[in-house]
Order: structure tokens, then C-alpha cells, then sequence
């Protein structure tokens, strides 16, 4: 027996989706502007997760050049069938809506290569894809009513996908708007076959506080759907917003080998007040059936903290939950940048990257020379000890990063003719930038600076110091500002390095020497 401990997957790992492969688990989250998208994990037990690649990880796949942060890849859905890896998600971009859409993507191995995306001719959110015993194919997913009774009403469709053509076809059914009457966004649907019967599992409620997990059933794909009277077969919100974990909904089921049920789902841990900077994050929670329905959380009725999990003390041990501590190396899976890969601008050197400073700014929907990884403890330290010859006006800074419009910057930057360096501290929020802080370092513009961002809950300190020195506090920022309940969007921080020439033609290295990411126990 072993106990998985929630959250399964810290950090900003929204939306869940998961499904077994004989002996093995998989299973993937949302990522939005992040580049690579689409995180891939695996398990043999349910408790050990580690990231075995990611979805979308070159150029070409999808375009997400201009989309502003919170839009890209939204909900995803992962299913295995007759040998082949099935996932379908939606490219969001909220300025321009004739781009993006529901796409298909298929893999042999979960690991990569996928597929280009095959586009499907359907409009909304959330895909999800179900193989019938017969089979036959059906797609669903949400959007919003088309003739809507009460405000922001969803209806969630059932249509054929011919598993050839990889198009729909027949007729399409409105088989679900919510168990509440005027819930708002009914959403994240998933349908399964459980002993002949068709079950319709769906959140609502809005993936914020109101976040809940309903079940409905018929006795054919297409409906009609009955809701259970059980329904929101689990939420927090009637826990209140003091709750160590809110916002519990858009959960996906699996069944185990030896015949257990499970549900991962998502749900945020607030701290330091109703913020939570750590973003929407992956928990499990055990499923049993009781009258032809399943219960989630037996017993407790909640998430519980800690997740007993009789199967996975035989099988073998999997990698350590959660992510590492140290030196976050330029092979390690966390690294992301933003929109495209960043071999474009960057390249590894020993531990840590080269990047070449881009004109474009952490300000810009595009790809500004940007690394960075979730923050997924929250209190954590990262340190970047970074060396540039920096010309005027040029930046290589540490981002604690929610948005292009909201995040705070330490860095080091360049003017002509000055023998020291300085260090500046930023918060851009709501678009509009207000320096924090500044101070001088000694040392020649190209000896190595260290950059750190030591968040202790909601404070955030922001700090730098020659390599060998003692680093100051150049600012501290409350957090609170930076999460998505402060900020609005659906994700949860990034902390990484950058290099900007702030609009300037430039053809600067800056060097990060190492990244660290070193929780605090
Ligand atoms: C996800 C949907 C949701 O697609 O948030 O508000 C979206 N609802 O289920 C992004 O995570």
C-alpha cells in the first residue's frame, strides 16, 4: 500500500485528462501560451508521475504567434485505442476567432512524435472522444447554448466521428446544459461505458470557486441523459473560500487493472488570503460505485490530502512525485518558453543557456528570449546567476510571470559608459509599470550577477548580488497581486529567466550560467 499525497502534480497542471494502458497510467494538462504544450506523464501506480514528453513540441504543429496569454491550448482529452493514442483539444485565440479551433492529434507513443492536429469542423471548448464497444466513435464537448434559458449557459454535444476520415458525421444531440437549473458552464464532459451503461461526467459552475462535478446517464450514447439526484457529485464550495483546497471540478475517470475506480480532477490551494499562485493544480481522488453511480471520495466527500492506493506497493517505484530541487538542467521537461521553441533563441551550455536577446519584451504576445518553469512550491527559491555584455538600454533579468500584463522583473541592465551595474526591480500590473527598487553592484559588465526570487507565501522577495557576495533585497511584492484571482486569466505563475533589448536591433549573448529551483521545507 501506498499513499499518493495531493496534489499529484503541483503547480499549474490544469484540466486533467487520463487513461490506462495495461500496467500504465497517462496523462496530460492544459498549457496555453506555453511552448512545449501539453505536458505528457506516466505512472504505474497512480503516485509517481514523471514527464515522459509533451503533445505539441515543434514548430509547424499549431501557430500560437499573437495569442495573448490565458488563450492557446485549453482542456485536452487522452484516450488509447487499438494501439493508438488519441487527444483532442482546442486552440483558443480570443482576438481572433477564425484561428484555432478543436483539433485531433494522434501518437503510437505517448512520448512523441503526435500527429499534426486534424482540424475539426466544431465550434466551443473542451473535446472529449469515446470508443464505443461497437466501434463506433463519438466526440462532445461544450459551447455555449444557442439558445440560451439564463446567462453564460452552456450545452454540451454529442456527435459521430468517423475514425477513418477523422471527420464527424450523422446527426449531433444536446445532451447536457448543467444538473442546476441556471448553472453557468456546464463543461470538461467525458463520456464512458460502465456495465452497458452510458455515463455523461461534466463539471459546472465555472472553474473558479463554484467548480462541480456532476454525472448523468442514459442507456444510449446519444441520450437522454438523466442527471444523477446526487449531483454535484463533488464540489468545495459549499467549504467556504477558507478551505485549503477550492475550485474542485473537471475531473476525468479511469479504472485501474485490478478493477478500482479513480478520478483526477483539478482544484486550487489558496494562501496567505483567497489567491492562489500556484494556479489550478492535478489532484486524485478514489471513485467506488454504489446503485449504478459513482461516488467520489467515499466516505469523506471532499479531496481528500492523502490517497491510499492498495495496488501501488507492487508494482515498481516510480520517479518522485512532484518536480526536483537543484539546478534545473537545460534537458529537464519543466523548461517551457512561450509560443514557439525556444532553440530559436536560446541554445544549452553545460547547466545552463545561451540566450540570444530578442527586441521584444515580456510585455508582447510573441516570443521574447524567455525560459521558465511552474512555481510549484510556495515557498521556493530560484536563483539565476547570469553574465552579459550588455549594451544601452539592454535587460537579463528573473520574471516571476503571470501574463504579459501582469508580472515583476529583477534585472540587470545596460547604459553607455557606466563602470557599474544596476539592478532594477519592476512590477508591470494591469499593462502599467511602477519600478520597485534598484541598487548598483561593483564588478564589470560582463562578471556574473545572481538573480534570485525567494517567495515566501505571498511575499516575494526579489534579490541580486555579484556571484561571490551576499545578495541584497533590491524589492519585495506581494504576491497577491499576481494570481489569477487578482489578475483574471487561468493560469498559475512561471518563474524563469530573459533578455531583452527593449525594441533595439541587438545581438547580444546573455549567458545564464545556472537556474536553480530549491523549494523550502
Ligand atoms: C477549460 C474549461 C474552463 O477549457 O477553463 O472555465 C478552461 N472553464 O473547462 C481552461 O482551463
Amino acid at each position: 500500500m501506498t499513499v499518493a499525497r495531493n496534489p499529484l502534480l503541483p503547480g499549474c497542471y490544469p484540466d486533467p485528462t487520463i487513461c490506462r494502458v495495461g500496467e500504465d497510467y497517462y496523462l496530460v494538462t492544459s498549457t496555453f501560451e506555453y511552448f512545449p504544450g501539453l505536458p505528457v506523464f506516466r505512472s504505474r501506480d497512480l503516485v509517481s508521475w514523471e514527464q515522459i514528453g509533451h503533445v505539441v513540441d515543434r514548430p509547424g504543429q499549431l501557430d500560437f504567434d499573437g495569442i495573448a496569454s490565458s488563450g492557446g491550448l485549453y482542456a485536452p482529452t487522452l484516450r488509447h485505442h487499438d494501439g493508438v493514442f488519441w487527444l483532442v483539444c482546442t486552440l483558443v485565440d480570443q482576438q481572433d476567432d477564425t484561428r484555432g479551433g478543436n483539433f485531433l492529434m494522434t501518437a503510437t507513443d505517448p512520448a512523441g512524435p503526435w500527429s499534426d492536429p486534424g482540424w475539426l469542423d466544431v465550434e466551443g471548448i473542451d473535446p472529449s472522444i469515446f470508443f464505443d464497444d461497437d466501434g463506433r466513435v463519438w466526440m462532445h464537448g461544450t459551447r455555449p447554448a444557442r439558445e440560451p434559458e439564463w446567462h453564460d449557459q452552456t450545452e454540451v454535444w454529442v456527435r459521430e466521428l468517423d475514425p477513418e476520415t477523422k471527420k464527424l458525421v450523422g446527426p449531433e444531440h444536446v445532451i447536457w446544459n448543467g444538473a442546476l437549473r441556471n448553472v453557468v458552464w456546464a463543461e470538461a464532459p467525458h463520456l464512458y461505458k460502465v456495465d452497458g451503461t452510458y455515463y455523461l461526467l461534466a463539471a459546472e459552475g465555472g472553474t473558479e470557486f463554484h467548480h462541480a462535478v456532476s454525472i448523468a446517464r442514459a442507456d444510449s450514447v446519444t441520450g437522454p441523459y438523466l442527471g444523477n439526484k446526487g449531483n454535484p457529485i463533488l464540489t468545495h464550495r459549499h467549504l467556504g473560500r477558507g478551505s485549503d483546497v477550492v475550485g474542485a471540478g473537471h475531473a476525468d475517470l479511469v479504472q485501474a487493472a485490478d478493477g478500482s475506480w479513480w478520478a483526477t480532477l483539478l482544484g486550487m490551494r489558496p494562501y496567505g488570503g483567497y489567491h492562489y499562485n500556484l494556479g489550478r493544480e492535478t489532484f486524485l481522488v478514489p471513485v467506488v460505485w454504489e446503485d449504478g453511480w459513482p461516488v467520489f471520495a467515499p466516505g469523506v466527500g471532499r479531496v481528500p490530502d492523502e490517497v491510499e492506493v492498495p495496488f501501488a506497493g507492487q508494482v515498481r517505484p516510480g520517479v518522485a512525485q512532484g518536480s526536483g530541487s537543484g539546478v534545473v538542467r537545460p534537458d529537464d521537461l519543466r523548461w517551457t518558453s512561450l509560443r514557439r521553441p525556444a532553440a530559436e533563441f536560446s541554445s544549452a551550455r553545460g547547466d545552463g543557456w545561451d540566450l540570444r536577446m530578442r527586441p521584444s519584451t515580456l510585455g508582447d504576445p510573441v516570443t521574447p528570449a524567455f525560459l521558465g518553469v511552474r512555481q510549484q512550491h510556495k515557498d521556493v527559491d530560484v536563483r539565476a546567476t547570469v553574465r552579459a555584455a550588455l549594451g544601452a538600454g539592454e535587460d537579463v533579468g528573473l520574471t516571476v510571470r503571470q501574463s504579459e500584463d501582469d508580472h515583476v522583473r529583477v534585472f540587470v541592465t545596460g547604459a553607455d559608459g557606466e563602470k557599474e551595474r544596476r539592478v532594477v526591480a519592476v512590477h508591470r500590473q494591469g499593462g502599467i509599470e511602477t519600478t520597485l527598487g534598484e541598487l548598483s553592484l561593483a564588478g564589470g559588465a560582463a562578471e556574473p550577477v545572481t538573480l534570485t526570487v525567494s517567495a515566501r507565501g505571498q511575499d516575494y522577495s526579489l534579490l541580486a548580488g555579484a556571484a561571490d557576495e551576499e545578495p541584497a533585497t533590491v524589492a519585495v511584492v506581494d504576491g497577491r497581486a499576481l494570481d489569477s484571482v487578482a489578475t483574471g486569466g487561468f493560469l498559475g505563475l512561471w518563474i524563469g529567466v530573459y533578455a531583452t533589448s527593449n525594441g533595439r536591433p541587438t545581438a547580444t549573448i546573455a549567458r545564464v550560467e545556472r537556474f536553480e529551483y530549491v523549494p523550502v521545507a
